[in-house]
C-alpha cells in the first residue's frame, strides 16, 4: 500500500522527474533542518546569539562595529556544524548529480552539508561558513580551526571576515549570474526548504518558470512562491525527496 506521503507525489511530477535531462535544485535552510541546523525564519529553532537575532549579528553593520563578535558567532556555528551530518534530503540531492545529464544545485546555505553529502560544483550564492575573505583585498582562504581572531590576510595584512553574504551585501561575483543561466535552461526546478523571501535567490524559481520549467516546492509551510508552483509537496525534505526516485536506490 502507498504511504500517505508517497501519495502526495503526483504521477506527473514523477514522470517529469524520470524523463528530465536538465534539473535545477534550489535549497534553503529547511534542507538542513532535519540535521539539526536552526532555520532563520520558521520551521523550529531560529538563530539567536547572546540575545541578538541573526539579522543583527549577521549584518554588515556588525562587521564594521564589532568584527570579533561576528567571528565568535561564526566560530560557534562552525563548532556545531562540525558535529552535524547530512540528512536524507542532502543525500538524495547528491545522488541526483549522477542521474541527470544536466544538473545544478544552487544553495543559499553556508553550512557545507551538501558537499559533506557528496554534492560537487555546488553554487553557493550566500558564501560559505568554512571560508574567510579579506575586508580590503577580498582574498579568500579556508578557515584555520585555531588562532587568534579576527585573522589577518596573508596577502595584504588587513583583517579577514567570514565569507558569507550579509543583508545589503553583493553576492559572490558571478554566482547569481551562473545560477540564473542554469535556471533559465532547466526543465524541472525543485525549490526545497526556503521561505523564498530573500532576493535575488528568490527570483531563481521565477527565472526557471519564465524559461518553461515545471516548478515544484518542497516545504512543510506555504511560502510566497507556493501559488506560483505547478506542484507543492507539503512536508519535510528528508522524507519527501527520496520518494521522487523510482526503482532501486544507489
Ligand atoms: C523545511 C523544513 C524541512 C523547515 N524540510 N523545509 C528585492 C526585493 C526586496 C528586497 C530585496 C530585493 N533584492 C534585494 C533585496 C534586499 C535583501 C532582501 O532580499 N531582503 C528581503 C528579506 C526583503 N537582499 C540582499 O540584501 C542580498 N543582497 C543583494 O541583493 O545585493 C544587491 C544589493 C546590494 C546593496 C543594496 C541593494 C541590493 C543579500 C542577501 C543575503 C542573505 N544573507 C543571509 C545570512 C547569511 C549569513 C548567515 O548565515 O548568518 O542568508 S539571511 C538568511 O536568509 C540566510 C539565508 O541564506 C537566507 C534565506 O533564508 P532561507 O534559506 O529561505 O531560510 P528561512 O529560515 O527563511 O526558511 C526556512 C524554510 O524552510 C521555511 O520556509 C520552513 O518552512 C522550511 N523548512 N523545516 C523542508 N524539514
Amino acid at each position: 500500500m502507498q504511504s500517505a506521503l508517497a501519495s502526495q507525489v503526483p504521477a506527473e511530477l514523477r514522470e517529469r522527474f524520470n524523463a528530465a535531462r536538465n534539473v535545477l535544485v534550489l535549497t534553503g535552510a529547511g534542507v538542513s533542518a532535519e540535521s539539526g541546523v536552526p532555520t532563520f525564519r520558521g520551521g523550529g529553532n531560529s538563530a539567536v546569539w547572546k540575545g541578538m537575532p541573526f539579522d543583527e549579528i549577521s549584518s554588515a553593520r556588525m562587521v564594521e562595529r564589532d568584527l570579533p563578535a561576528v567571528w565568535e558567532w561564526f566560530d560557534y556555528r562552525r563548532g556545531i556544524l562540525q558535529e552535524i551530518a547530512p540528512n536524507a534530503a542532502h543525500v538524495a540531492i547528491a545522488r541526483w548529480q549522477h542521474k541527470f545529464s544536466g544538473f545544478s544545485l544552487v544553495t543559499q546555505n553556508v553550512d557545507g552539508l551538501h558537499q559533506k553529502a557528496g554534492s560537487r560544483e555546488v553554487i553557493e550564492v550566500h558564501g560559505s561558513i568554512w571560508r574567510a575573505r579579506c575586508i580590503a583585498c577580498h582574498e579568500r582562504v579556508g578557515i584555520p580551526e585555531h588562532g587568534s581572531r579576527p585573522l589577518d590576510c596573508n596577502n595584504c595584512g588587513d583583517r579577514l571576515r567570514p565569507d558569507v553574504v550579509l543583508f545589503g551585501e553583493m553576492l559572490p561575483e558571478g554566482a547569481f549570474e551562473l545560477a540564473a543561466d542554469k535556471a533559465s535552461e532547466c526543465e524541472l526546478c525543485l525549490v526545497v526548504g526556503t521561505s523564498a523571501l530573500v532576493y535575488p535567490a528568490a527570483s531563481l524559481p521565477e527565472i526557471a518558470r519564465a524559461g518553461g520549467a515545471y516548478l515544484c516546492e518542497v516545504n512543510p509551510e506555504r511560502t510566497p512562491l507556493s501559488d506560483f508552483c505547478d506542484v507543492v509537496l507539503t512536508g519535510k525534505a528528508g522524507e519527501l525527496l527520496p520518494l521522487l526516485e523510482d526503482g532501486p536506490r544507489l
